[in-house]
């Protein structure tokens, strides 16, 4: 029997429904009956999900390897041998069939950022599956019918800070398209096979020996820098001094989906000479808005279309707070590259706050008062590394409780003095009542973030930080569905 089906019953914090008014959970022991992700209900919910009955079949093997980095070699762990992964790309509706052997010295599992997919191919271990030990292998299925730029990574202990990752594009028929190349840019910030593997600096961390000499102001005095100081910056899988280099022809429009895979870093992105027109966060399309250069937080995606002009122009990633770039070109034109230094313009040029991002009509949510509300206060500091939601650790026992068909507003706090990217499985949220439909958001020190979803995928789903370190460590808690 697996663990999942002992855990019937669970401790949960006690929410107070149906007023619409904020109302805190009070910490107490209830017992409830849980849709599970062994429930029938499961597929019930997946039988109703539109799909085009086409299936891709995928295979990873999570196994270590020596990766190029274009210069540094490093050895580190992979999904087939190289960083980031293989591409994934489906149309919506259309079935995922993926294979994961786990050819690594631990247990791992997949987990699919950004699709609302049926809760036991979430791959949270392990809570919606067991976790896949090391020679064993499972298989993911499930109809992809979140379209949008997603990505899949490990969830168990640091994995994602190491090379473990790669897209997942599930394109939209109903895209009106318009662009002439659709490129992917993933980042990442890099320290495993330097030295220094992740758990080594977990360890650090909790010992206190963390924290980034150099954190510098953004927007208001707020501080996006992060934790760990990296001996590199990655744009898929490539140091500035080697860039990856996207080819087109000048007046050409290009579609960037960029993708934040890095672990404790937020970075500043900019193409040289351009503005950038953004069309889509987290996988969900927003009403077009231009800017010089966005923030993107780990967990986060942002898709931008640009008209490019005609040279070779520098894509840049700024590491928040951490004074380095990661770096690729696009090249319409014959000349010489930007030296792997540049720091274009456009960085200090308009920066793209969330409260200008609208989502298109046929992603808002209809108004609705919440039926239930959890406030989620994140807690914790620097020095005790001791990371936590209301001013604790994560418990499995743990749950946010809520039932199907309820609206639900999650209201973060966050009472640090760190910035956090809180990320929701299986769900998208409305930020605020107008703004954008997200997986991920930034909550900087002191703010809120007002949360709305529809509860319409019903079982267990993580929510948490996506710094690696401060999830590790017990920021994060579980949405757990009411049988
Ligand atoms: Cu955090």
């Amino acid at each position: 029997m697996s663990t999942i089906d002992r855990r019937t019953f669970v401790r949960a914090g006690l929410a107070l429904a149906g007023t619409g008014l904020l109302t805190a959970c009070t910490p107490g022991e209830i017992r409830a009956p849980l849709i599970l992700p062994t429930s029938p209900r499961i597929g019930e919910v997946e039988a109703r999900r539109r799909t085009t009955g086409r299936t891709h079949d995928f295979r990873f093997t999570a196994q270590a390897a020596q990766v190029d980095l274009g210069g540094p070699q490093v050895t580190t762990w992979t999904y087939d041998g190289s960083v980031p992964g293989k591409e994934i790309r489906v149309r919506a509706g259309d079935v995922i069939q993926a294979e994961l052997a786990n050819r690594l010295p631990a247990d791992t599992t997949i987990h699919w950022h950004g699709l609302a997919l049926r809760n036991d191919m979430d791959g949270a271990p392990p809570l919606t599956q067991d976790p896949v030990a090391p020679g064993d292998s499972f298989s993911y299925r499930f109809i992809a019918d979140t379209p949008g730029t997603h990505w899949l990574h490990p969830h168990s202990g640091t994995q994602l800070d190491r090379g473990l990752y790669a897209p997942v594009i599930v394109e939209d028929p109903a895209d009106p398209g318009g662009y002439d190349h659709d490129w992917t840019v993933v980042l990442d910030d890099w320290i495993d096979g330097t030295g220094t593997t992740p758990d080594e600096v977990l360890t650090r961390l909790r010992q206190g020996a963390g924290g980034m000499g150099s954190r510098h102001g953004m927007g208001g005095g707020t501080t996006l820098g992060g934790d760990v100081r990296y001996p590199y910056y990655l744009i898929n899988g490539r140091v500035p001094a080697a860039p990856v280099t996207f080819t087109a022809r000048p007046r050409q429009r290009a579609r960037i989906r960029f993708i934040n895979a890095a672990s404790d870093t937020a970075f500043r992105i900019a193409l040289g000479s351009h503005r950038m027109r953004v069309t889509h966060t987290d996988g969900f399309a927003v009403r077009p808005v231009d800017t010089d250069t966005l923030v993107i937080g780990m967990g986060e995606r942002y898709d931008v279309t640009v008209t490019l002009g005609d040279g070779i122009f520098p894509l840049i990633a700024l590491a928040e707070g951490k004074g380095a770039t990661a770096l690729a070109l696009v090249r319409t034109a014959v000349g010489t590259p930007p030296p792997a230094s540049i720091l274009p313009a456009e960085l200090d040029g308009e920066l793209l706050p969330y409260d200008r991002l609208t989502p298109v009509e046929h992603v808002r949510l209809p108004a609705k008062a919440p039926d239930v509300e959890h406030r989620l206060d994140l807690t914790g500091g620097m020095m005790s590394y001791d990371w936590g939601i209301n001013g604790l650790p994560f418990d499995h026992a743990q749950r946010l409780l809520i039932r199907e068909d309820q609206r639900v507003r999650l209201t973060i706090r966050n009472r640090t003095m760190m910035w956090h990217p809180l990320h929701i499985h299986g769900h998208t949220f409305q930020l605020g009542d107008t703004g954008p439909r997200k997986d991920t958001v930034i909550v900087l020190p002191g703010r809120i973030a007002t949360c709305d979803l529809a509860a319409d995928n019903p079982g267990q789903w993580m929510i948490h930080c996506h710094n690696t370190y401060h999830h590790e460590t017990g920021m994060a808690t579980i949405l757990g569905y009411e049988a």
